[in-house]
């Protein structure tokens, strides 16, 4: 069916559209993030990815994290790109320069930055996914988390030790890329005070070359402040506490926060389902309290939204993104100023907009100054958040929220593109087609 210039697929099509996606972008041990834009491994993708390979083959899905923790720095960071031989991307690994980090794992190159900590939350989906196919399915499952258990409470480890430094108990990170969300408004005081030296050394993007619009990714002054924060890590030896001790950039971010305190909840059970260590399941449960507690904490007292803080300059940051409505994921707000949260992201400045093709949060508010229906993080919707809301809701229990974002986040998604990112009035597809995630976000809510 068509409504405009949109074709509508139906489920079934859409589905099978969506499995020949991550079938397509298959490399064998992993699926790159999008064909073109994107022919690496994203650690977050991967999580999300390795959740909608589990609808066709549990066995594939689990090789996915196994190829992400293969990654893993000694250390227990998971890397934000683990590198294929394709050097159609910029920045690769020569530039990323981690080949002398002493952390860095044998055999595989990586990046030196990590992203949101969403692998426990794909692992419960895998499992729960399992669960429901066969007995066999569910033991390979069961095997693996028993297995992958620890890898994973090292990472979740690391982040403890290494990134929460600062008193108001916000994750902070080190650059833009690390929240997922690389170009937000949330980040544009913070990459003020980011000044690239004379001595950043001159480069060509190639992501440009990839888009219908480069209007669609992010500015040129945006990627030198990016590619500078690379070149004073690379000096610092991707050492983890120099890194937070000398960035020019270090920010407390309430989401990657907020879904800190899910995923580490979720692995601690887990952790109880494959009998992993108590003391280790203990810890993870009063992570997830601390990380739930900032979080809450954070939220502006008048309009109650979450906001990040700019460690570097002692100030919160009240931008109006996707980002406040974080306590939702994780719990911890009073019941009343909950209620407020639920009601505002209901309201027409986000899902309730009435021009929105399909009431699902976009990015940033449509009634932001800060909103660029078209430009990468500062407007468009994105499935993927829609799906870890939708999920998280379905966990609190909240089940008409999370039925409906199933159902308008397959309605914007029904094109069968598999943008990337969208345009919220349109429902256009933005940056790049056939993106791994998408398809599996989709795969996921229709199966
Ligand atoms: C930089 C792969 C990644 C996502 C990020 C998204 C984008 C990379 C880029 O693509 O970032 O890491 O080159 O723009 O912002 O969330 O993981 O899909």
């Amino acid at each position: 069916t068509a409504t405009g210039d949109r074709t509508a697929h139906r489920p079934a099509s859409l589905a099978a559209r969506a499995a020949m996606v991550l079938r397509d972008n298959d490399t064998g041990t992993l699926v790159t993030a999008s064909p073109r834009l994107y022919p690496h491994m994203w650690s977050w993708d991967a999580a999300f990815i390795s959740m909608g390979l589990a609808h066709l083959d549990v066995g594939r899905a689990v090789q996915e994290l196994d190829t992400l923790l293969a990654a893993q720095w000694r250390d227990g960071m998971i890397p934000h790109i683990v590198f294929t031989s394709d050097t159609d991307y910029f920045p690769g690994p020569d530039r990323w320069g981690t080949d002398n980090a002493p952390q860095r794992p044998d055999g595989v190159r990586t990046s030196g930055i990590c992203q949101p900590p969403v692998h426990a939350i794909a692992l419960r989906r895998i499992i729960d996914t399992a669960r429901r196919t066969s007995a066999a399915d569910a033991r390979t499952a069961e095997e693996f988390a028993a297995r992958a258990w620890d890898a994973m409470y090292r990472w979740h480890r690391w982040i403890v030790r290494h990134r929460m430094p600062d008193p108001c108990g916000l994750v902070t990170i080190v650059h833009g890329w690390e929240s997922g969300m690389d170009n937000s408004p949330r980040w544009d005081s913070a990459y003020g005070g980011v000044r690239p030296g004379p001595d950043l050394p001159p480069y060509v993007r190639l992501d440009l070359l990839k888009v219908d619009d480069p209007g669609e990714r992010p500015s040129d002054d945006e990627y030198d402040r990016y590619l500078w924060l690379i070149e004073q890590m690379r000096r610092a030896d991707y050492n983890p506490d120099k890194v937070v001790e000398t960035s020019a950039f270090l920010v407390g971010d309430v989401f990657i926060t907020a879904v800190f305190a899910l995923a580490s909840d979720t692995l601690a059970e887990i952790g109880d389902e494959v009998g992993a260590d108590a003391e280790r399941v203990a810890e993870l449960r009063t992570w997830a309290e601390r990380a739930r507690t900032a979080t809450a904490m954070s939220c502006h007292p008048e309009t109650g939204m979450a906001r990040d803080r700019d460690v570097r300059a002692g100030r919160w940051i009240s931008t109006e993104s996707i980002a406040g409505f974080s306590p939702l994921l994780c719990g911890g707000l009073p019941g009343d100023v909950e209620d407020r949260l639920i009601a505002a992201l209901d309201s027409p400045r986000w899902t309730g907009h009435p021009d929105l093709l399909a009431a699902v949060p976009p990015s940033v508010s449509p009634d932001s100054p800060d909103f660029d229906p078209r430009q990468y993080w500062r407007g468009p919707q994105w499935p993927v958040v829609t799906w870890l809301f939708g999920w998280a809701f379905g966990r609190r229990g909240w089940e008409r929220h999370a039925s409906e974002f199933r159902a308008q986040g397959v309605h914007l998604a029904s094109d069968g593109a598999f943008g990337e990112y969208y345009e919220p009035f349109s429902g256009k597809p933005l940056g790049s087609t056939n993106q791994s995630w998408t398809a599996a976000v989709v795969l996921d809510w229709l199966c």
